[in-house]
């Protein structure tokens, strides 16, 4: 058919067109009208889309919103939903391959500071020496602090060496001045952990010889611990550099294992020393509910100092919550801790951002600061955040079960609108930590910033999208971007897996295992920290923090058990990782 022809053809297809719809309007109106505009099928078909378009994107605002809309409704209409995106009645079941290879990762860890060290405090995995805390001796931090891993595991023979060495060698008589924290959360929290698991009462014995030698710590005008104690001389030592105050977070983090020391005694005089503490704490003015870094052992008053969850101030927070929890439901206790309510709503209103773009969820710090001549304190605000801080996810998630036994994973609408708030809160900043895990060693540095609008950062920084490892102006390995073997986010999945049966959480636990194995083990024995998490191949440093034994390592192998070890219902994991049951208070406690 020729070109012409067909122009032809299409010409006569377009009159008859106008001709028919003509035709229409004389049907519909009895008279000749200029024919009106008539939407044709094009843009017929452009409305269906645009409607499409804005009924899809209301149902997936609705999807992943459900959960938001819920919180809203249920506290004002009482109505309940259920949460759509959440398998429910998960079966937590033990994952024994992934478990060996923990186990054989302890062993790694132990057999090379029983080789080189044993009896000394911590241990140096490149030069194979062991080390004391003080000149006068040490008193087994790595030992103690390792002993319920042992238990956990099933490994009886380095158990049962372990033992001996605190029946024949521990000795707590040394001249020297030990941190009264850290002399509480490893050794006095291992000693009665140990207990606990082995019904050993050798362990129950150095635990209350133990304890008697740090009650003079409490021998201030406020009750406020003092931050050292020499351990032979039964004497209290204060800080020297920080002119008598002492940390909060190690103030407030001796609770658990003074409490539960006098339940297992009946010597009621270590409940109520660490109870006083709280006591104090709790008349003092923190501010909204965040409690300054530093506390006066002659006033029990907080100074002015920097409010954040990392050094310092992260224990308080943690063990506001566990001291609740562990004696939750003893009649003598009151239902709700105002003090941890008090705080996760500050730490809501006061201290959570988001990053501008990627819009991560994270814990900020307020630094006071006063113009010169006014007593007006202004508090700036610091996008920053320590490794430490990651405990708090996985602790917002079991603050907002209460330490109940409920489904897994928890149904919301069991939820107060605040618990609905803390566990959603835990679960984004579990994920913030875990993208902090995204280097090139798969690991996480001590400390990273978020990115602001406008800001301007070193040029040596590593940046990570909307999170950056700050660099040093010289250039020289920034303290931030080590690993250091820390447990915080491990301990994080743990919660969050037991919690809600959500794999992920073991996925990505496993992950920093495999990580820690390729970046951290020392082939001849040990695992040492990393000086830059951003660097391969690796340059270590020679330490091997007691905490990988008796936290990193357990919090995985916890990750992949299953449920009926230690359930979180019936035990509370003290700072160190060492489980103490739930019980029932002789005294009573009212801190809260
Ligand atoms: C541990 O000793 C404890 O978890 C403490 O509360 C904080 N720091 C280390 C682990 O990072």
């Amino acid at each position: 058919m020729s070109e012409q022809t067909l122009r032809e053809r299409r010409r006569k297809h377009d009159l008859d067109e106008v001709k028919t719809n003509d035709n229409d309007n004389i049907k519909a109106s009895g008279s000749v009208q200029p024919s009106k505009p008539r939407p044709n099928n094009r843009s017929n078909n452009y409305s269906w889309l645009t409607w499409g378009i804005i009924i899809g994107y209301l149902a997936l605002l609705l999807y992943r919103n459900w959960d938001r809309l819920y919180d809203f409704m249920h506290p004002w209409f009482g109505i309940k939903f259920t949460s759509n995106n959440e398998p429910r009645s998960v079966e937590i079941l033990a994952e024994p391959k992934k478990q060996e290879a923990i186990i054989a990762a302890f062993k790694h860890a132990w057999s090379a500071y029983e080789r080189d060290a044993f009896g000394d405090d911590e241990y140096h995995p490149i030069s194979r020496v062991g080390s004391n805390l003080t000149k006068a001796g040490g008193i087994g931090y790595t030992i103690v602090d390792s002993i319920d891993t042992m238990v956990l595991m099933g490994l009886e023979d380095e158990e049962k060496r372990a033992r001996q060495w605190v029946q024949n060698n521990m000795n707590l008589d040394r001249d020297g001045d030990f941190n009264t924290f850290e002399t509480t959360i490893r050794v006095l929290g291992g000693l009665l952990s140990a207990y606990y698991l082995t019904n050993q009462s050798i362990y129950l014995e150095r635990a209350t010889e133990l304890g008697d030698r740090m009650l003079p710590v409490f021998d201030t005008p406020s009750g406020i611990p003092m931050s050292f104690i020499n351990l032979g001389r039964r004497e209290g030592v204060t800080d020297k550099h920080n002119h008598g105050l002492s940390s909060t977070a190690e103030a407030a983090t001796l609770q658990l294992e003074f409490r539960y020391l006098s339940y297992l005694t009946e010597n009621e005089l270590y409940w109520e020393a660490v109870e006083k503490v709280m006591k104090v704490m709790k008349s003092a003015r923190v501010i909204q509910g965040l409690a300054p870094i530093f506390i006066s052992q002659q006033t029990g008053q907080f100074v002015s100092s920097d409010i954040r969850l990392g050094s310092r101030g992260d224990s308080y927070y943690e063990y506001l919550l566990k001291q609740h929890l562990q004696t939750v439901r003893a009649k003598t206790v009151k239902k709700r801790c105002i003090m941890y309510d008090d705080a996760m709503d500050a730490i809501h209103k006061y201290l959570l951002k988001r990053s501008p773009r990627e819009k991560i969820l994270y814990t900020s710090e307020l630094i006071p600061e006063r113009k010169q001549g006014s007593t007006e304190v202004t508090w700036r605000q610091v996008p920053k955040q320590d490794h430490l801080v990651c405990f708090l996810g996985g602790s917002l998630m079991l603050g907002a079960t209460d330490g109940a036994q409920m489904s897994v994973p928890p149904q919301m609408q069991d939820f107060t609108r605040g618990q609905v708030r803390d566990w959603r809160t835990g679960v984004d900043l579990i994920k913030t930590c875990l993208a902090t895990y995204e280097t090139k060693t798969g690991l996480s540095p001590e400390i990273v910033h978020f990115r602001e609008r406008d800001d301007a950062i070193p040029a040596t920084s590593v940046v990570h999208g909307d999170w950056y490892i700050k660099g040093n102006r010289d250039n020289s390995v920034p303290y931030d971007a080590r690993y250091i073997l820390r447990p915080e986010t491990v301990e994080s999945l743990f919660i969050a897996y037991r919690l809600t049966g959500n794999n992920y959480y073991r996925e990505f636990g496993w992950r920093i295992f495999k990580s820690i194995e390729k970046h951290c083990k020392i082939p001849e024995g040990g695992y040492a920290s990393i000086l830059h998490v951003d660097t391969i191949p690796v340059t270590y440093e020679d330490k091997m923090e007691t905490f990988l034994m008796s936290e990193t390592l357990k919090y995985l192998y916890l990750l992949f058990s299953d449920d009926s070890v230690l359930p979180l219902d019936k035990f509370v994991f003290n700072t160190e990782a060492h489980p103490l049951p739930i019980f029932t208070p002789h005294m009573r406690t009212g801190f809260s």
